[in-house]
């Protein structure tokens, strides 16, 4: 694990004084300086598995078998059309769980769903946060591959972009051949979504959005969402699923969508994603920045591309998985996590936290030689010290915005 990147924040000081991002409204402003990190984690990476310029041991992630993962609107309609076949591929596939463990799993793409319901508890607000979800979408993004044929990256999606467009009408969600899918049918008003109105802290309202039913376009308008729900916030504060410890049954439905341009705008836009890179100096303050701490009003960037894209399951903390568009937003929150790494070396191989749910019920601390399993979707187990970087351990791959 060698992030020896940059001279930290001195290196990234001249950025904000740069003529290149003189004057312009603040959501440009940020967006440039967002790349201009880009470009020196990108940069960075590219020295670091280069043994000539490198001072860590020969590893297998070289130059050449570096892969390099991109934001959706810079792949080709060929690339964004072989990533979908592929994911259609793995939701064609028989799943490898056993029926007496989900019986509702039915398909390898379940296997992941699967595995992530089973683990909610223990992988989000805790010190493990981070790792699992990188080590999830990268393993995720090898059964594509290895199962299906893909030969591309995992692609990630830049909110920021999303948040000046709004959703229906960006290359992800605009419902084209080439797209996510599109938006689910509208369902009319309907009261505002209270998210966490059950926990006795202070509920977080979100507008519904502008779906709210079946996704009726693009290439996963037929999919069937097999497993859940479990705990699906619905317009109102109501939660459907029957909560922890369920959800593994059979229940197909269709993928259904209530796209949230508003959420998406006031939480995970430019300005927001380059706080969040930037301001936090450790590692719990980055993950609670990016998650949102629990009654304070915040949601976060990780909550907005959840909410922000939503429906069942997207609006769903434990099914989320379940709609194909999960994987390029946590490719994103893995770019957020590793840009942040470059930008703060010292602090890049750092975890913090404990093994629950906002340590409820309070457990350990979680350590660096912890393992992360992922039950029946892959494998092997990690420690999680073998998970912070993206070049080295089982990773070998970077992000590039251009
Ligand atoms: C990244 O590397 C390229 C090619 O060497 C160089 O042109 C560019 O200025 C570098 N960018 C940064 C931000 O260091
Ligand atoms: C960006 O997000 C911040 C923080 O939520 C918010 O204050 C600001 O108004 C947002 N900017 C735009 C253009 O919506
Ligand atoms: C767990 O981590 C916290 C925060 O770093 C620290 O204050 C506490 O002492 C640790 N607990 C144990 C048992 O190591
Ligand atoms: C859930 O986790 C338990 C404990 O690790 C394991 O025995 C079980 O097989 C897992 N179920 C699934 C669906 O992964
Ligand atoms: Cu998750």
């Amino acid at each position: 694990m060698h992030i020896r990147v940059l001279t930290a924040l001195a290196a990234v000081a001249p950025i904000f004084g740069s003529p290149l991002v003189a004057p312009r409204d603040a959501a440009s402003e940020a967006a440039a300086q967002v790349s201009a990190i880009a470009q020196l984690a990108y940069n960075a990476t590219l020295k670091d598995v280069d043994p000539a310029s490198s001072k860590r041991s020969a590893g297998s992630c070289t130059l050449k078998n570096l892969q390099v993962r991109r934001e959706w609107n810079k792949l080709s309609s060929g690339d964004k059309k072989a990533y979908i076949k592929a994911v259609q591929c793995l939701q064609s596939k028989p799943s490898k769980t056993p029926a007496s463990v989900a019986p509702g799993a039915k398909t390898r793409y379940d296997d992941f769903v699967a595995t992530h319901i089973n683990q909610t508890l223990t992988i989000h607000y805790t010190g493990n946060f981070l790792s699992w979800h990188r080590y999830y979408t990268w393993l995720y993004g090898e059964a594509l591959r290895n199962e299906c044929g893909y030969t591309g990256t995992q692609p990630y999606w830049d909110w920021g972009l999303t948040a000046i467009t709004g959703l229906e009408k960006s290359a992800i969600f605009d419902g084209s051949d080439t797209s996510m899918s599109g938006n689910g049918i509208y369902q009319g008003p309907r009261p505002d979504y209270a998210l966490g109105a059950s926990t006795g802290l202070p509920p977080l309202y979100l507008p519904a959005g502008t779906g709210g039913g079946c996704v009726t376009s693009g290439p996963f308008k037929n999919m069937k969402v097999n497993l859940g729900p479990v705990a699906l916030d619905l317009p109102g504060g109501a939660v459907g699923g029957d909560g922890p410890g369920t959800g593994l049954a059979y229940n197909p439905r269709c993928l259904s969508r209530d796209l949230k341009s508003a959420v998406v705008k006031k939480y995970a836009n430019y300005t927001t994603i380059l706080h969040n890179i930037i301001s936090p100096s450790n590692v719990y303050d980055f993950q609670m920045e990016m998650q949102g701490v629990p009654g304070s009003g915040v949601l976060g960037i990780h909550g907005a591309g959840h909410y922000g894209s939503g429906g069942d399951p997207g609006d769903d903390v434990f099914v989320s998985p379940g709609d194909p568009v999960f994987y390029l937003h946590h490719a994103q929150i893995d770019r957020t996590w590793f840009l942040w790494q470059a930008l703060h070396p010292g602090q890049a191989e750092t975890i913090a936290g404990t093994n629950t749910f906002m340590n409820n019920p309070p457990s350990a601390n979680t350590t660096l030689d912890d393992l992360v399993e992922f039950g029946y979707a892959a494998g092997p187990p990690r420690t999680i010290g073998d998970l912070l970087s993206t070049v080295d351990g089982p990773f070998c791959y970077t992000y590039s915005d251009l």
